[in-house]
């Protein structure tokens, strides 16, 4: 292990298309929907440390597919199955995530986390279509990485307003605020969070109260597309560290949303990481 925050390592990219995937036809009132396909995917590297990562959905010839031409990346979870959930403790770690807003992860400089030989990595994929024609997709994610063991470790704290059970929860129109409070069960040095929300979400807000220190406040930014309002980024946390959360702080998460009508199934995660010590 080298020093936290060392001088930045020798790193390679590489793109990996996961799929394909053909999304049955729908209309802009009613999209077709590919609903959680599970499958088990081979790692982009077997023992190395990843430092970054960035989702899109593309067609065969490699072009964005989104809304303006029908398919929408309701959500993927990439996780190492090998490994245990750091805030909830059951079987499986959510290392890599995001909706439509395909939003890049990129850790500060000296780190990384880590992939080991034995890891077993899935997916899940929800996809939509808008399109009055079935859309063929691919997830291509492209990943940054460094040798292993030549970054500080980082670990996955997926902190949830809809808790342990499931992530989804239910808004009514207007102005609301969903909190969710976990006693941590880790300490460590927070170094990148980012948020995850559905349209109608305003921001996400991780805080520690015990230390009264923001952890990380990501709004929701929105374009038309499609005729369609479309959330199509999340604000981004990154710092050397962010903050220090201590084993027994309270951390809350708290979802905003001020939604035009009465939803269910929202979302409102902080997902970050956290290096040990
Ligand atoms: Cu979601």
């Amino acid at each position: 292990m080298v020093p936290a925050g060392a001088a930045t390592v020798s790193t390679q990219t590489v793109t990996v298309r996961y799929g394909p995937w053909t999304i049955p036809a729908g209309t802009m009132d009613q999209p077709g929907e590919l609903a959680n396909s599970f499958a088990l995917i081979s790692k982009p590297c077997s023992s190395c440390d990843i430092v970054g990562e960035k989702p899109d959905l593309v067609y065969a010839d490699g072009s964005t597919a989104n809304m303006d031409t029908g398919p929408m990346l309701h959500h993927f979870v990439i996780s190492n199955l090998s490994g245990r959930d750091a805030v909830c403790g059951m079987a499986g770690d959510r290392i890599w995530a995001s909706g439509n807003e395909r939003t890049e992860k990129s850790f500060p400089d000296g780190y990384g986390l880590p992939v080991r030989n034995l890891d077993r990595w899935g997916l899940l994929t929800d996809l939509m279509n808008y399109s009055s024609t079935p859309r063929t997709v691919y997830l291509s994610i492209t990943y940054t990485y460094a040798g292993a063991a030549t970054t500080t470790p980082v670990r996955s704290l997926w902190l949830d307003a809809g808790g342990c059970l499931t992530s989804d929860y239910s808004v009514p129109a207007g102005p609301s605020v969903h909190t969710w409070s976990w006693i941590s069960a880790v300490g460590g040095r927070l170094v990148f969070a980012n948020g995850h929300m559905h349209v109608g979400g305003v921001h996400v807000a991780a805080i520690d109260k015990t230390t009264r220190t923001t952890l990380c406040d990501s709004y929701a930014g929105y374009d038309t597309m499609a005729g369609m309002r479309a959330l199509t980024s999340m604000g981004t946390c990154s710092g050397n560290p962010i903050a220090t959360v201590h084993l027994g702080d309270l951390i809350t998460v708290s979802s905003y949303y001020d939604s035009p009508a009465a939803q269910d199934g929202v979302m409102g995660i902080v997902h970050a990481y956290l290096a040990a010590g």
